[in-house]
């Protein structure tokens, strides 16, 4: 595709920011809410870094006014956010708690008084610890537990809020999370059961669609946010693009036996298409549970956007027979806190190759860079790779957008620095920092950067 003219950003984007309920609320046993997984596995001596938990995590559900103020400093337009499943269901069925629907009254009811658009993501991997003792996502009721809660959400927020992720990142709670053991419930289950409870968060994202669709009060536009494992082309040359977009969406036998879902098409082709992807159903064979016409039906729901977590990628060149070479870097190339390389062009061929594969709005979830922030003697937080790694990320977003990708709107990963899983609150992803002992608030530099991008709609770029 030629980028003869670099257009710019469609002028009803959506510039956001994202977080999530256990990252960021903290009260985890307040006014009523039910443990969580992430609450048992933070009592796990060693399954989080120095024994960090998410109990206070930001404390957001005591300073939602203040966030807000936050947001508007951002310039947001936008705001992803999830709910916590067990603090409105405290045991994730039956009795609802009326303190827990009333936290998101208020978050919401601010967000739109601030003129910051709500999206919410359903689910966001803090599943109610009640539901796991009775098997969690291997349960074969688990998609009617969670197209209960989702009816109930839906009944009392549908009216304010149009925008809905289902699940964020399947690949990690089910992969993560029942595969490799990394995150909670830190499961390493045999491939017969990571497949199994996959396949059952895969129909309760259809039964959610499904409620979404029917029952929202106000028109839902509906998608979901999985994780978008990227690889790009070294160069623009037709050869390596389609070596690059053959990597990204082929399945292969991992020779990890706990680390086998970690990909973009055994989530993704169900979900749009109706159908696994034959690669890994060759692969998985007689790992793959019973499943039937209906349940596809079922989880092919009609989408309005697909989402794409989009944060670092692999470089691949077409080898002599076409087949992709994963480039290495060179050594001392850019790399975060985390350690993930830096690369813009995984922005602009991720959701390129999403986009063109899907045939859906793209809506970039999460995109950010986990820095060593810190409060400085001047009393702020100067975060220069920050404002480094979002120029040239948005640019390359902005290049997908020239060559023909529909893209719909961008949050950051994240609005605050908060708990990153099982690396408790060593990463910090957030625009705003967080001291985690007086829980103070400082804008960072990317803060008022980041809000010109929004004002000028990325013409600042
Ligand atoms: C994810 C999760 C976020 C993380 C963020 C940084 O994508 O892993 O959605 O909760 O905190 O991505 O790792």
């Amino acid at each position: 595709m030629t980028t003869d003219a670099i257009k710019g950003f469609p002028k009803d984007f959506r510039w956001g920011a994202a977080t999530a309920s256990y990252q960021i609320e903290g009260a985890k046993d307040e006014d009523g809410k039910g443990p969580s997984v992430w609450d048992m596995v933070c009592r796990q001596p060693g399954f989080v870094w120095e024994g960090h938990t998410g109990d206070v995590a930001c404390d957001h559900y005591h300073r939602l006014e203040e966030d807000i103020q936050l947001m508007k400093a951002c310039g947001l337009r936008a705001y992803r956010f999830s709910l916590s499943w067990p603090r409105i269901i405290p045991d994730g069925n039956g009795t609802v708690n009326e303190a827990g629907l009333a936290f998101y009254d208020r978050l919401i009811d601010a967000l739109l008084e601030a003129d910051i658009e709500p999206w919410i993501t359903l689910f966001h991997w803090d599943y109610p610890y009640a539901l796991f003792c009775q098997g969690g996502w291997l349960n074969p009721r688990s998609p009617e537990w969670f197209e209960d809660y989702t009816r109930v959400v839906v009944k009392r927020y549908s009216d304010r809020v149009r925008h809905w992720f289902t699940l964020n990142e399947p690949q990690c709670f089910i992969g993560f999370g029942h595969d490799v053991g990394s995150h909670a419930p830190g499961l390493r289950l045999g491939l017969s059961e990571v497949l199994l409870a996959g396949h059952h968060t895969l129909l309760a994202h259809g039964r959610a669609a499904q409620i979404l669709r029917a029952e929202a009060r106000t028109p839902a536009q509906i998608g979901w946010a999985p994780v978008g494992c990227i690889t790009f082309p070294a160069t623009d040359r037709p050869e390596d693009v389609e070596a690059a977009r053959k990597e990204m969406f082929d399945i292969k036998a991992s020779s990890d036996p706990h680390n086998n879902v970690f990909n973009n098409t055994w989530w993704g082709d169900p979900v749009v298409f109706g159908r696994y992807p034959e690669d890994g159903l060759r692969i998985f064979g007689s790992a793959m549970p019973r499943v039937t016409e209906a349940d596809m039906q079922l989880i092919a729901q009609p989408l309005d956007f697909y989402g794409g977590n989009i944060y670092c990628g692999s470089t691949v060149r077409a080898g002599a027979d076409g087949e992709a070479e994963h480039v290495e870097t060179t050594p001392g190339h850019p790399l975060t806190l985390y350690g993930w390389k830096c690369k813009p062009e995984t922005l602009r061929w991720g959701v390129r190759f999403l986009y063109e594969r899907y045939n859906l709005p793209i809506v970039v979830t999460e995109n950010g860079i986990s820095c060593m922030d810190w409060v400085m003697e001047d009393g702020a937080v100067h975060d220069p790779q920050r404002i480094d790694y979002l120029s040239r990320h948005l640019k390359a977003l902005r290049q997908a957008i020239t060559e023909g990708a529909d893209v719909r709107g961008y949050f950051h990963w994240s609005l605050m620095d908060n708990f990153e899983w099982s690396e408790g609150y060593k990463q910090r992803f957030g625009l705003v920092h967080v001291d985690f002992g007086t829980l103070q608030r400082t804008p960072k530099d990317s803060a008022s950067w980041y809000a010109e991008v929004c004002r000028t709609n990325g013409a600042n770029l």
